[in-house]
């Protein structure tokens, strides 16, 4: 009697293990290559903004790491390239969400090529040159 039941927990045990390898190799294997995002650095400071890099490519996957390296609240869009009006931003991020010091991640996948730029929009930022041409290919 005793030995029936250990045999049968040994049975289940095992049909949940494979199962697990099951599902967890099928989970892992079509999705982790195309989905991991390519990570961005981008530094903003008084009064530029700096990126490890500055073309990009459509339907790549990119996790931008915005960090406010300077002294005054700071905020991060793409934009068409020479636009200011930040409703046509394709992504931002908010002054708020950016102080002195703060690091913002945002995921983002461009769906159109064109000639972008990176901005910051706080009052007299961009005109100092708080920006950094695109090109989305
Ligand atoms: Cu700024």
């Amino acid at each position: 009697m005793h030995q029936m039941t250990l045999r049968r927990t040994l049975v289940g045990l095992t049909a949940i293990i494979a199962l697990a390898f099951l599902l967890g190799g099928c989970s892992s294997a079509g999705s982790q290559a195309d989905k991991n995002p390519t990570e961005v650095q981008i530094a903003l400071s008084e009064f530029k903004i700096e990126s490890t890099q500055t073309t990009f490519t459509v339907g790549t996957p990119y996790r931008f790491v915005i960090k406010n390296g300077g002294k005054t609240l700071q905020d991060w869009a793409v934009m068409p390239r020479g636009a200011t009006d930040e409703s046509q931003a394709l992504i931002q991020v908010d002054e708020d969400e950016l102080p002195p010091g703060a690091t913002v991640t945002r995921e983002f996948t461009f769906t159109q090529a064109g000639d972008f730029e990176f901005a910051c929009h706080v009052a007299g930022h961009y005109e100092a040159g708080m920006l950094l041409p695109i090109t989305v290919q």
